[in-house]
């Protein structure tokens, strides 16, 4: 039998050790959850430290990001490659894999970014959902595991925590377990400062299963931990615990949290916990004890390997998680770019990506559509059955009014892998998401943002749900891509190369009005390329009209209209500014050309001066919107086709 209680301490020296050698760090979650993970990790987890990446692994979160240093302990002692003694002794400094808050490294362990408080227990929540749907589709012989979120006083009063509660027990998921540590202590000190509900009854209101035990009563965490796996409710582990245990100085102090530790505070702490080794060493005994706990994972991946073999699904399970298309996707994107090309009335372009996401229904079966509560207007659910309790082989979750806690699942499904999620609701209402789409970015998640709604087009609704400066907002974000697409065509371009991306989330921004149709082209992925002249005019160009969205459409006929005059004017369409990026400097100056140039999009012009030269102009919003009838709108904010000719005869003049 390990002895629990030296792992946990191995835990905690480890922490100190690489605390003090940063010069920094967060001592208090380690100190103060030692016997907590190491109860879990030595009774409980199935991982194989060797194959960090293996499909059906439990999935660990530490949402209390800033206790890295748990983390990381947890993985070294257990035996991952690349969390060696050195990676322990490069905690925080540049390029090493023990970053300040873990980032995604899923080869070392890490599953997930955290360190913005209360994503990481939403993501869990996605990884939750994700198992169930693979479990599902291809049974518990190759999908049976089990989430385990380390969860502080910070993530449960973050408002995503309580979206995530309430939705994880509406749907039951009852292979979810939170560890929170109970310490009443956050960055200010004592909780009593700012909360004083009672938190547990917050989780048995929304259907959770809750223990309250001693967080360093080896035995009770480990009654606790089997009677969490055998109910079958997601589960609370209210573990009350002491911040920073184990440092006689800082035991339950507001210090405890992050106070920069001395070489006294070690020496007291050795003394206190009869830790008799010096910095970063680990007696074998105490490594051998972490190897033989971690061998039940290993076992049963062994186990796993034989299923995998002879099991009838194997080629379309590796498929779904390895992320590879059908055999016949080539085939099955011509057919949905046919069938849109066929029909060429106005057309909504959240209703095109309906029609494509539609027919990703059956053909990849692995999509799962999260929505906001805005089905009817957003119609991304059609085909589609719910997942529930009672249906996990459902492609449609039904999220309730919880943004936050839906961009997050996203990420964790999208982490967790082999399901592909897509994330549906209004673009005002993507600040409601914004931190865990700016997670997906920076975890390079290819998660796709499908919004409705993207301008003043959505009309009397108001200026509420009339986005101006969002996608400025997200074209100024790293590694996520805007789309805003001109007709259905373009719309069922950008979701192939949407489906394609591999590392970058996606924004689509789309019109709740019709779309006039601006292409009839199948196969030439124009849109692809980010920009591409739609219309280029006979003679020599004296105007290039660049638009985007259900602009591109306005500046399609001010050129007719400019033709009758006798002005030259090409039309680019301009769906996304990434992409085109990508292209050479000279095929974006042929498209650009040298012409004045006018920019078409109702939004705010913030950002454009990175087409347009001084003399150029922008026609597009200056403030907010209004509330009344979109064409109303156009015509009282200027976006019209006589605006643009306007402007063209005055570039020209
Ligand atoms: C969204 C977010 N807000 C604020 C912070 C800064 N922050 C980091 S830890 C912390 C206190 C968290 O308290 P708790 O979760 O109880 O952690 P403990 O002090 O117990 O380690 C704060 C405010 C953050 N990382 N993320
Ligand atoms: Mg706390």
């Amino acid at each position: 039998m390990p002895n629990i209680q030296n792992m946990a301490n191995a835990i905690r020296f480890l922490a100190i050790d690489a605390i003090l050698n940063a010069g920094e760090g967060h001592q208090g979650v380690p100190l103060g959850m030692a016997e907590i993970a190491a109860t879990l990790y030595a009774n409980h987890l199935k991982a194989d430290p060797k194959a960090p990446k293996w499909h059906d692994r439990d999935r660990v979160v530490l949402s209390n990001g800033h206790g890295s240093m748990l983390l990381y302990s947890l993985l070294h002692l257990s035996g991952y490659l690349h969390m060696d003694l050195n990676a322990m002794q490069a905690f925080r400094k540049l390029g090493s894999v023990t970053a300040g808050h873990p980032e995604i490294e899923q080869h070392a362990g890490i599953e997930i970014t955290t360190g913005l408080l209360g994503q990481g227990i939403a993501c869990a929540i996605g990884m939750a959902v994700a198992e169930e749907r693979l479990a599902a589709q291809f049974g518990s012989d190759l999908v049976d595991h089990r989430t385990w979120a380390f969860v502080g006083d910070g993530c449960l009063q973050e408002g995503i925590g309580q979206e995530a509660i309430s939705l994880a027990g509406h749907l039951k998921l009852g292979k979810l377990t939170f560890l929170w540590d109970d310490n009443r202590i956050t960055d200010d000190g004592d909780t009593a400062l700012s909360i004083s509900e009672d938190i547990p009854a917050r989780f048995l209101a929304a259907g959770w299963h809750v223990q309250s035990i001693d967080g360093h009563d080896i035995a009770a965490i480990d009654l606790a931990i089997a009677a969490a796996k055998a109910d079958d409710r997601p589960s609370l582990i209210a573990c009350r615990t002491l911040i920073a245990r184990g440092i006689p100085r800082l035991e339950g102090q507001r210090g405890g949290h992050s106070a920069p530790l001395t070489h006294q505070d070690r020496s007291d702490a050795a003394q206190a916990l009869g830790w008799l080794y010096s910095a970063f060493e680990i007696p074998t005994e105490i490594y051998s004890d972490w190897t033989s706990a971690m061998a039940r994972g290993v076992n049963a991946h062994t186990a796993w390997k034989l299923r995998h073999a002879r099991g009838a699904q194997r080629d379309e399970y590796d498929r779904w998680m390895s992320g590879a298309f059908p055999d016949n996707w080539e085939e099955i994107q011509y057919q949905i770019l046919s069938d849109m090309a066929a029909n060429h009335d106005p057309h909504p372009t959240i209703l095109a990506s309906g029609d494509v996401v539609d027919a990703l229904a059956t053909h990849l079966p692995e999509t799962l559509v999260l929505c906001a509560d805005l089905e009817a207007p957003t119609n991304h659910k059609r085909s589609r059955k719910a997942f529930t309790p009672d249906n996990r082989a459902g492609s449609y979750v039904h999220c309730g009014v919880r943004e936050h806690a839906m961009g997050a699942m996203c990420d964790g499904i999208a982490a967790h892998g082999g399901v592909r999620p897509i994330n549906v609701t209004y673009l005002a209402f993507a600040d409601y998401e914004r931190p865990a789409m700016r997670m997906a970015a920076l975890m390079k998640l290819p998660v796709p943002f499908i919004f409705s709604h993207d301008s003043i087009g959505v009309g009397s609704n108001g200026p509420t749900h009339q986005p101006v400066e969002v996608l400025a907002s997200f074209r100024a974000m790293p590694n996520i891509y805007v789309y805003r697409p001109a007709d259905a065509i373009e719309t069922a371009e950008l979701w192939f190369e949407a489906l394609s991306s591999a590392s970058t989330p996606l924004v689509f921004a789309l019109s709740r009005q019709a779309a006039h149709r601006v292409r009839s082209d199948v196969g030439s992925q124009r849109a692809a390329r980010g920009a591409y002249v739609l219309s280029e005019p006979d003679g020599p160009r004296d105007v290039t009209l660049i638009a985007t969205g259900t602009e591109v459409a306005l500046a399609v006929q001010a050129a007719e209209n400019l033709r009758a005059t006798g002005i030259h004017a090409a039309v680019v369409s301009m769906p996304c500014w990434e992409l085109f990026d990508q292209q050479s400097p000279d095929a974006q100056a042929k498209v650009l050309g040298t012409a004045p140039r006018i920019a078409i999009e109702a939004a705010m012009e913030f950002g454009w001066g990175k087409w347009l030269r001084r003399k150029d102009a922008f026609i597009g919003m200056t403030g907010f919107g209004a509330s009344a009838r979109s064409e109303v709108l156009y015509d009282h904010f200027g976006i019209t086709v006589q605006a643009i000719v306007d402007k063209a005869k005055l570039l020209l003049s």
